[in-house]
């Protein structure tokens, strides 16, 4: 789905703000028709926001179930030859939306976009009701899967195979836009080193289409004709890591006009190296959360950019969306920051062996078989890596598609399961690498689906969950680990996505034991050491660039603590230490990385 970008035939009008919002406690909602009229004892509500946190209501913070949001709307002068179109950029985890007493969406899937063309329910000038009933609940065939259990006191609990807590609301922004009836609905750009840039557009309808290609002076640097077509431009300035040049493709489609920014770059897993550009690239950075303090997951651009500021001054050039695909805005910042993405779906959780006792699951149920995750869920994960590639294909920042979060990876079903999933995301998008991101106890002698993809993944503990507290052996096995996949799977790349042990600020300890600063340094440290002694080891990830909001346990304290800054990105002490090698690898020149002077030889 395209992002909403304005232009001189398309103006688009923010709905964000306060909406009327009420839980639906009993369920009564649906039967007694609530979006039928004015929501009855509603309160206040910001949008985007999750509504958990908002209010000091303990009953919002854990309701299960439907939560009603409601707004009136102005319905702007639109032209005969023009389309009015809602559009919510999440609703999490389903949404179902009424103009007035029509409904006119339902979606699934809690980070991903849909809209309604709602041109024929409205009349200019007058006022409409938008009502939309927001479901946190989880299913075995949602992506990512969960059930819902309801005790003896009729209380409804969810359940979920991952640590974050399942926020719920509209998420990101809600906008009406308008466009011409004959307009763009689609399009892929592709490029090559040379400048060569090719295009896919859909307009239906449209019998004259054209394409005008922008510098960021905005001079037109190359043009032509036709829904598919390509043109060079000449002397192209790259994207690149840290330097995120972006051309706009301008489509003209009879009377719509659509810019479509992109860069022109490669990328490509080989020998062992994530290639950019042909270049090799190693990823610094972070697995992240959107999560933030009162607005939950809700996406807020202050808190974006200061994010990518704190992320900068760290020496960080990448992060993983780790577990969900990510506001839109926030790849467009990428794009222009220069920022590398791994690009994650939401499949979180297709691992039940994880999750016994205290985290919820029954012991001894199996991840995959008919009454847990099963084809129909697998459907659903196909629609949802379609509709991620549909939705994030033009971000040059996207390397490489994650389609899940530490499945089970070492069975039969699990290979069956993700056989036909990584060939959906090839099929989809041609152009980049796959991957998926694999568990501790999948290890190399056992795993089962790693030839399915083009990038190994690892999310790891050593020293944390596992040999807690002894680096040294943690060290140890860490190597032996990295060597059985370096046999495993001969030329491909090697990215950790985890690792990194939880720490409270301001506990400070001589003994430099877990829990306290010096031990997360001691731990990132460690590790760091050990990726510098394997050229297949491409990339650091570490766990997680910010503290944040879990389900309650006994393994947290507060949340989740294995942030390199608080949750209100205070550096925890670690973060000086990772600042100082991230930045001496970013300033290292090409000719040091050659002679491999300063350590193992890196590039930026
Ligand atoms: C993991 C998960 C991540 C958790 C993390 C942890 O392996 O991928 O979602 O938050 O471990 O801290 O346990």
């Amino acid at each position: 789905m395209l992002s909403v970008r304005p232009s001189v035939s398309r103006t688009v009008h923010t709905l964000d703000g306060i909406w009327d919002f009420r839980v639906d406690s009993d369920g009564a909602g649906m039967t007694d028709r609530w979006f039928a009229g004015p929501l009855a004892d509603a309160r206040p509500m910001p949008v985007p926001a999750s509504y958990n946190e908002i209010t000091t209501d303990l009953d919002i913070y854990n309701h299960v179930g439907l939560a009603w949001y409601q707004r009136d709307v102005l319905a702007p002068a639109i032209g005969a030859d023009e389309r009015l179109i809602l559009r919510f950029g999440s609703v999490t985890h389903q949404g179902r939306v009424w103009v007035g007493d029509t409904e006119v969406a339902y979606h699934e899937g809690g980070y991903l976009p849909f809209e309604a063309d709602i041109t024929d329910l409205v009349t200019p000038g007058e006022t409409f009701r938008v009502t939309v009933a927001v479901d946190n609940e989880l299913r075995w065939d949602t992506i990512p899967p969960g059930y819902t259990e309801t005790d003896a006191a009729g209380v409804k609990h969810r359940n979920y195979f991952f640590d974050f807590f399942s926020y719920a609301g509209i998420h990101r922004s809600v906008v009406l836009y308008t466009r011409p009836t004959h307009a763009v609905t689609d399009v892929t750009v592709t490029t090559a080193l040379d400048g060569t840039v090719t295009w896919d557009v859909v307009a239906e309808g449209a019998e004259d289409v054209s394409v005008r290609i922008l510098d960021e002076a905005g001079a037109e640097v190359a043009s032509g004709s036709g829904a598919t077509g390509s043109a060079s431009i000449p002397n192209p300035t790259l994207w690149k890591p840290g330097a995120g040049y972006l051309y706009t493709l301008e489509i003209h489609a009879d009377q719509d006009v659509y810019p479509q920014p992109f860069g022109v770059r490669t990328v490509e897993a080989k020998d062992s190296q994530l290639l950019i550009n042909g270049e090799p690239f190693y990823f610094r950075g972070y697995g992240r959360h959107e999560d933030n303090i009162v607005r939950g997951k809700g996406h807020d651009t202050v808190l974006m950019v200061h994010d990518f500021e704190v992320m900068r001054w760290q020496g960080a050039n990448s992060f993983r969306t780790s577990h969900y695909p990510y506001a839109e805005e926030v790849l467009d910042y990428a794009d222009r920051m220069g920022f590398v993405v791994i690009d994650e779906t939401a499949a979180v959780g297709l691992n039940l062996s994880m999750w016994p006792g205290e985290l919820g699951d029954v012991p001894g149920r199996k991840t995959f078989s008919e009454t847990t995750i099963n084809e129909a869920t697998q459907a659903t994960h196909a629609a949802h890596i379609r509709e991620l590639i549909a939705r994030d294909k033009n971000h040059p920042c996207v390397a490489i598609w994650s389609i899940a979060n530490e499945p089970e990876s070492e069975t039969d079903a699990s290979r069956a399961y993700f056989a036909p999933l990584a060939q959906v995301a090839r099929e989809t998008d041609p152009t980049r690498p796959v991957g998926y991101v694999n568990v501790a106890m999948a290890t190399p002698d056992i795993e089962k689906c790693v030839d399915l993809f083009d990038v190994v993944m690892l999310n790891r503990y050593n020293g944390w969950y596992v040999q807690t507290g002894n680096l040294a052996l943690a060290e140890q096995e860490l190597r032996k680990e990295i060597e059985g996949w370096i046999a495993l799977a001969p030329g491909k790349p090697i990215i950790f996505t985890e690792y990194g042990p939880d720490t409270m600020i301001g506990l400070r300890d001589f003994q430099r034991r877990p829990w306290s600063e010096e031990y997360q340094e001691d731990m990132l440290g460690m590790f760091h050491r050990v990726f510098d002694s394997y050229p297949e080891v491409v990339g650091e990830q570490m766990w997680n660039f910010a503290d944040f909001r879990t389900i309650p346990g006994i393994l947290r304290v507060g949340g989740n603590r294995k942030g390199m800054f608080t949750r209100d990105r205070l550096p925890k002490s670690a973060a000086y230490v990772v600042r100082e090698r991230w930045l001496a690898m970013r300033d290292r020149s090409s000719q040091d990385r050659k002679s491999g002077s300063a350590g193992m030889p890196r590039p930026i």
